[in-house]
């Protein structure tokens, strides 16, 4: 075995990470467009990286966020990875990026991750006071406009999943839901990374009535786990959130959905607990590499539709 890892199989600091924005632009100039998406409680910037191959405008487009939640590393290094593989050009990816743009955002919750490499690991939520100057932190994926504040999430400041004072109180939240309120006719597919668990997750999260294509929905996560499955000798559960992991209301991927991007999808990569959240930078390559494969599978599919 390899005894030296590369820069995507590691795990990175927020300002390393912003370095790397600004060097992956830098380098493909024609290709890759760095956009300010807003900035977080702290004010520091969201920015979203824009792959594009083609010039014409109003193209068709995908969403991927990363690191919603502060101690999900291996989403940031995912949203890197995914990067990177897509300006080294594949050939299936290719295929993707000729029909469609590419919006990545590496980090959704910066304050939460600086605070996760300076202070504590275990951290989730965003870095947001409270009224109680000892509970900080809205969960940001109870924040979004999809029944928010209801069973699964809680309305303290104290709890893991606060939902905040209202919906899109947060600045992370609000950008992001601004920024595909204002590209939703071109966006097509939504992807939010998270871990850990193994699953490929679409709506709803936030009730367990089905959404109107449910079984397009599963059709296109049961082939990609199946591919994982195949190539990688992992198992993904695949459902519909409510059903297959846990109630969960003010999700991203449920907000899209009902924003009318019909295809929409949460992933929960590596691993099944073993680890969990401090998931060895050793199973990066692989636990990127399988997010991958479902990335791909499913959007070849929705190109399709
Ligand atoms: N899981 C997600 C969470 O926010 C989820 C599950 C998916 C909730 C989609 C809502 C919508 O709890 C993790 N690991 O954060
Ligand atoms: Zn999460």
């Amino acid at each position: 075995p390899r005894s030296t890892s590369t820069f995507y199989e590691r795990y990175h600091r927020l300002e390393d990470i912003y370095d790397w924005l600004n060097r992956t632009a830098h380098d493909n100039p024609r290709t890759v467009k760095t956009i300010l998406v807003g900035s977080s409680h702290e004010k520091r910037p969201l920015y979203a990286l824009k792959l594009s191959f083609s010039d014409r405008p109003n193209r068709k487009a995908m969403w991927i966020d990363c690191g919603i939640h502060a101690r999900e590393w291996i989403s940031p290094a995912f949203c890197l990875w995914f990067v990177h593989h897509v300006s080294t050009v594949k050939v299936e990816i290719t295929d993707i990026l000729n029909n469609m743009d590419v919006y990545v955002l590496p980090v959704m919750n910066p304050d939460g991750y600086k605070y996760t490499w300076t202070t504590n690991r275990m951290w989730r939520k965003n870095r947001a006071p409270s009224h109680n100057p000892k509970c900080v932190g809205v969960d940001l994926n109870r924040n979004f406009d999809a029944n928010w504040c209801t069973e699964g999430a809680l309305p303290y400041p104290c709890s893991e999943i606060y939902c905040g004072a209202f919906p899109e109180s947060e600045p992370e939240s609000r950008a992001v839901a601004d920024f595909l309120r204002e590209h939703k006719d071109s966006i097509q597919l939504y992807i939010s990374i998270h871990s850990y668990s193994q699953m490929l997750l679409f709506p709803y999260s936030c009730t367990v009535e089905e959404a109107g294509n449910h079984n397009d929905l599963l059709e296109m996560v049961q082939e990609a786990a199946r591919k994982i499955r195949t190539f990688y000798r992992s198992t993904y559960k695949y459902g519909a959130g409510a059903k297959t992991i846990y109630l969960a209301p003010g999700g991203s991927d449920d907000w899209a959905y009902d924003l009318g991007i019909k295809y929409s999808f949460t992933f929960e990569l590596q691993d099944r607990g073993e680890y969990g959240f401090l998931l060895p930078p050793s199973r990066i390559g692989n636990a990127c590499n399988e997010a991958l494969t479902a990335v791909k599978t499913i959007a070849l599919k929705v190109m399709e539709k």
